[in-house]
């Protein structure tokens, strides 16, 4: 499986895709830190949603084979512009909570994360498993 940095706003989804992706139990917990889980690098929101902490982002980005940028589609958070060029590896779209979203909102997160220049966007949902099928096969080629 490749090494994975997951990144996005609080409440993005982030560690319960993270508990879906590597079969842990799904439960709740507040991620304080950077978190390495077996192939996969969880962050705590303020690190996305703070620029001071961008830097600890980009140091990991290192260390990885790719980032995903996790987006809820039923919040409107901004996606701050350029934060990808300071990344070491390329970037996915993860658009999590599928089935609390309306079409028309994971369209709209959708087309957000390509204007920011990420070309390949999974939808999900980690909680019924929805769209890991796609997940497993960019993340565990082969
Ligand atoms: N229905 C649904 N709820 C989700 C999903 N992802 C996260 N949640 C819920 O959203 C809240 C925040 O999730 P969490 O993974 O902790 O977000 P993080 O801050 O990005 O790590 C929790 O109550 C989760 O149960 C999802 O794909 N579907
Ligand atoms: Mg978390």
């Amino acid at each position: 499986m490749k090494k994975v940095l997951l990144i996005g706003g609080v409440g993005a989804g982030k560690s319960t895709f993270r508990q879906r992706l590597t079969a842990a139990p799904i439960e709740y917990a507040k991620t304080q830190a950077l978190e390495l889980f077996g192939q996969v690098v969880d962050s705590p929101g303020e690190y996305w949603e703070r620029r001071r902490f961008w830097q600890a982002l980009q140091m990991t980005s290192c260390d990885v084979d790719v980032v995903a940028l996790l987006l809820d589609p039923t919040t409107t958070a901004r996606i701050p512009a350029g934060f990808a060029s300071g990344l070491s590896c390329p970037v996915i779209g993860v658009v999590t909570k599928s089935t609390l979203a309306t079409p028309q909102q994971v369209e709209t997160a959708r087309v957000r994360l390509s204007q920011e220049g990420i070309e390949q966007v999974l939808v999900v949902d980690s909680i019924s498993g929805d769209g890991f099928e796609a997940v497993r096969e960019v993340l565990c080629p082969d």
